[in-house]
């Protein structure tokens, strides 16, 4: 990784009362590894840290405090404000521990980034997560010690047993082990386990009515500024499907780009969006790559999908697996075809990449329902905005995998507040889905893009349907294809998360055999 990516992509620490060793943890996330151990009077603090470069960038030490901060922040300008007459915090982690010496745990309340963070001071463990959980952040304690990580399958065979924390989300077939909420702050005594939980971020619940030319101004400046906050030093590289989401992005990321930016899109031997994505490339002006990827190679990548997002929805799944298999292909792509100016060549070469995404637009949009009814949209945001925690739909370790860092501007905090907040009928607006969004980017992309309605990645990619074919060709009967999906991912999960196996080491062709065994046999219960 370069210095374009964040410092830190990912951690193991460890916060204890004596002083044993911590155990060699595994990650999906790649990154150099750097290893410390800090003791001071009342503990001990073992970190394992995934970096780019400059491991000490990513944490910060002040008067018997470290911060450790896997990540970034987009508000940086905003909360340095906040610290007038002091000598200004170079890293991102310098910055957070100078704000929780003002602000203590409040401090997160003013972050706007995608990160997780564990602060040991004293004898509190302190353990946060970015407003949205972007980054997911795993916690087992026990009296006496905390242990966190951000990827579950790292606190494997480390993790104490115990009374598992109260607070947090369970993990399956990790019964220890909680997953820190989105938005969240646990301030954990260390001595007793004792936990004082913090909502730092909700979901904005109330929907602001604005005239349209102002909803339409207040959300391209949003997403303007949140797409520069992301952009970096470097040419930014952004996944492109040729939809309104990610247009919009490559078009905001190439106005303010000296040079072109590039532009990839991946399809399969089934389908693929590439005439769409090409309009978008020439009109501007990116070095554009487009990468097939084999239909049988897409599902062979299932378990390395399940293995970095350690999710278990089925559906979460079919749209991680064409993005998972994207960015295992980046960096090799150079006979691939190109639309662009510079024949083909790809700047950075097998380098880790800063990506940008489309992702998750649809959600406080209601882009995925294709549903004209007003009360029927909020709905779908509802609920949408009341489940998202925990899917790890947006977790960097995906790209991560593959050497890159990832990140999704419509999930800035402020994008989201705007978006989430506006009223429906600027959502659902002139018989289009996702009208204030689509009236926002009008100027800087092409009309038939503007206008062109949503294709899911898992449905421009074939991913849904060949993933059905996978199971309808193991004998599963049609009605019970979406009960087996859920089955290989779970199934899959337990061998590579709870288990510990690498996904190179799972057998799909013998999952799928097993659950259509199990589908074909059993009565078919209440799906979900
Ligand atoms: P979709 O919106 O199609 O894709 C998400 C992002 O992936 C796009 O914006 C784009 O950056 C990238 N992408 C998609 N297709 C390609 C492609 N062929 N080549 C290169 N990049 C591509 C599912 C979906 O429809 O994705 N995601 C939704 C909804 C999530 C639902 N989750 C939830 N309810 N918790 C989304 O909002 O992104
Ligand atoms: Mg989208």
């Amino acid at each position: 990784m370069e210095a374009n990516l964040p410092a830190a992509i990912g951690f193991l620490a460890e916060v204890r009362q004596d002083s044993t060793r911590p155990h060699e943890p595994v990650f999906a996330a790649r990154g150099s590894r750097a290893r410390w151990h800090e003791r001071t009077a009342e503990r001990t603090l073992h970190t394992v840290l995934l970096h780019s470069g400059a491991p000490e960038a990513a944490c910060a030490r002040e008067r018997g405090r470290t911060l450790v901060l896997a990540g970034e922040l987009y508000n940086r300008d905003e909360l340095t404000g906040l610290l007038p007459g002091r000598l200004l915090p170079g890293s991102d982690a310098a910055l957070v521990s100078a704000l929780f010496d003002v602000y203590d745990v409040h401090a997160f309340r003013l972050l706007n980034g995608r990160f997780a963070a564990l602060l040991a001071d004293r004898e509190r463990a302190v353990l946060a997560t970015d407003h949205s959980g972007s980054v997911p952040l795993y916690v087992s304690v026990a009296p006496g010690r905390v242990l966190a990580a951000t990827e579950a399958k790292a606190l494997r065979g480390a993790a104490p047993r115990g009374r598992p924390l109260a607070q947090g989300r369970p993990v399956r077939r990790r019964p220890g082990t909680r997953q820190v909420p989105a938005g969240s702050v646990l301030d954990i005594q260390v001595s007793t386990g004792r936990c004082v939980p913090h909502r730092t971020w909700m979901p904005p619940l109330a929907r602001r009515i604005v005239p349209e030319d102002e909803a339409v101004d207040i959300v391209r400046r949003a997403l303007a500024r949140a797409v520069r906050a992301r952009t970096g030093p470097g040419t930014p590289l952004v996944v492109l499907s040729g939809g309104i989401d990610s247009s919009a992005v490559a078009a905001l990321a190439a106005a303010r780009s000296a040079g072109p930016i590039d532009t990839v899109s991946m399809g399969t031997d089934e389908a693929d969006e590439f005439p769409q994505a090409r309009v978008v490339a020439r009109h501007i002006g990116s070095v554009h790559q487009e990468i097939t990827v084999p239909t049988a190679d897409l599902l062979r990548g299932l378990p390395h999908a399940v293995w970095a997002a350690e999710c278990t929805d089925p559906d979460v799944i079919e749209y991680l697996l064409p993005l998972t298999a994207l960015y295992l292909c980046l960096g090799d792509t150079e006979s691939d075809g190109n639309t662009g100016g510079d024949g083909g060549t790809s700047r950075d070469g097998g380098a880790g990449r800063r990506i940008l995404t489309g992702y998750g637009a649809d959600i406080p949009l209601g882009g995925m329902h294709r549903e004209a009814r007003l009360a029927q949209l909020d709905t779908a945001v509802c609920h949408d905005m009341d489940t998202f925690d925990g899917l790890n739909e947006m977790t960097p370790a995906l790209s991560a995998m593959a050497g890159h860092w990832s990140t999704h501007p419509y999930w800035d905090r402020d994008v989201l507040d705007v978006l989430v907040s506006l009223e429906a009928g600027l959502k659902r607006r002139h018989g289009r889905d996702k009208w204030v969004l689509r009236a926002a980017l009008g100027d800087v992309l092409p009309h038939e893009v503007v206008v062109r309605p949503k294709l899911g990645v898992h449905e421009g990619s074939g991913t849904t349907s060949s993933f059905s074919r996978l199971l309808a060709d193991a004998g599963v009967p049609e009605d019970r294809v979406r009960q087996a999906k859920r089955m290989v991912v779970e199934e899959i999960y337990d061998q590579v998360v709870a288990e510990g196996r690498h996904p190179d080491e799972v057998a799909l062709d013998t999952v799928v055999e097993l659950i259509a065994g199990r589908t074909a046999h059993r009565p078919c219960p209440i799906p979900r």
